[in-house]
């Protein structure tokens, strides 16, 4: 179905608010919403449970219902204020969700959407949320008729969803952000791993960084097995790390982050600054954007990460822009104590023919924690 098609059936219900954190099954429609809707009409929180947040605050200030956009991974942050805040059993706040369908059953997926994608449906029946699936068979009419479901939903105070499937949606204009960064994402993951010490530890985050350092790394050594790759579960590799620091105090550990993940769960950078791991050094790729599901801005572009874990109290904090200034920052903080902070401000985009790791997550796994055992 067109995208301009899919959206003016949304506003038809009388919803004008549309918020969600990117995906890249949803690209078409985060393509669309930044080249047509306002700001004021299109935001993008930190993370799908802050987007069912924000909706709500727009529902109890306005009466304005909204459309929540999420990848299904999402889900797991959306819970808990579906489950006791918006459902009919709380304060039923009305609201159109949109999930992106990875990992849908029977299709060939990576390992991190294959469960996520079982339980979708159960979690929604589960959620007592009605929801209809979109693919590419479905036409206009059909279309029509689903809003017409979702709309007495809506009415009843209760939540609707639309679970697309990838192909579903299409968009013949595509969204292309700048940043005005020159220093490539997977060039300054290089940087960071061409000072790789036999005792150093890598926890590297959700999406392109993940497959960047683990071809990088290839590329270098022959071997990942200092790297373990946070392929789900975004926005966590920094309290991964901070685990690994913890029992690993004789090892330098490094959290390769992105923006978008840090954004997601921010909080963890007070708990990190809190526990003063002196082998812990946090470095943040900034590109401003979710660039691995489609290059959609975060909306949160004048955040400084080095500012702002120096007030929460990281023990060193540098602010990057080039090979030479990561370089030299990497080497200080070697010898210094932690937890530091590296922001490096990279550019946007990937390479087209960018990989996927060949082994299983459970490999992965066993690789890292035998390099930890010094195996
Ligand atoms: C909870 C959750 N929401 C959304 C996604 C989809 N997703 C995968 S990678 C990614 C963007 C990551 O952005 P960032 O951390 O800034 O790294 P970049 O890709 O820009 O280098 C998103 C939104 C996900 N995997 N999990």
């Amino acid at each position: 179905m067109e995208i301009k098609n899919f959206i003016n059936g949304i506003h038809q219900l009388n919803i004008q608010h549309f918020i969600g954190v990117p995906d890249s099954v949803l690209k078409p429609l985060c393509d669309y919403l930044n080249l047509h809707e306002t700001d004021a009409h299109h935001r993008v929180p930190v993370n799908e449970g802050a987007a069912v947040a924000l909706a709500a605050g727009y529902y109890l200030g306005s009466e304005q219902i909204s459309c929540v956009y999420m990848q299904n991974s999402g889900m797991g942050n959306a819970l808990n204020p579906i489950a006791s805040l918006i459902h009919q059993k709380v304060y039923e706040i009305p609201m159109l969700f949109l999930i992106g369908y990875r990992g849908e059953p029977n299709q060939k997926d990576e390992p991190q959407h294959i469960f996520q994608g079982e339980i979708t449906c159960p979690l929604l029946e589960l959620l007592e949320i009605e929801y209809a699936i979109i693919d590419s068979d479905t036409d206009e009419k059909t279309y029509r008729e689903l809003l017409k479901k979702a709309q007495s939903k809506l009415q009843e105070k209760k939540q609707f969803a639309f679970v697309i499937k990838k192909g579903s949606l299409y968009n013949d204009q595509k969204f292309n952000q700048e940043n005005g960064f020159s220093f490539k994402r997977e060039d300054a993951i290089q940087t960071i791993l061409k000072q790789k010490q036999p005792s150093d530890l890598f926890i590297t985050t959700t999406g392109k960084i993940s497959r960047e350092a683990y071809e990088q790394s290839n590329a270098l050594y022959g071997e990942h097995k200092q790297l373990f790759l946070t392929v789900g579960s975004m926005g966590h590799a920094s309290m991964i790390a901070q685990g690994v620091a913890a029992v690993n105090t004789n090892r330098r550990v490094f959290c390769v982050d992105g923006d978008g993940a840090a954004l997601m769960h921010m909080g963890s950078m007070a708990f990190i600054a809190d526990m003063q791991s002196h082998n812990l050094c946090h470095i943040i790729l900034n590109n401003n954007a979710h660039e691995s599901v489609g290059g959609m801005p975060t909306n949160c572009q004048n955040t400084s990460f080095a500012e702002t874990a120096k007030v929460l109290g990281y023990a060193h904090v540098y602010h990057v822009e080039n090979a030479n200034e990561l370089s030299d920052a990497l080497a200080q903080a070697r010898e210094l104590n932690g937890p530091i902070l590296i922001e490096v401000m990279v550019a946007l985009g990937a390479r087209e023919d960018l990989g996927r790791p060949k082994e299983s997550a459970v490999m992965n796994k066993q690789s890292f924690m035998a390099a930890v055992k010094g195996e």
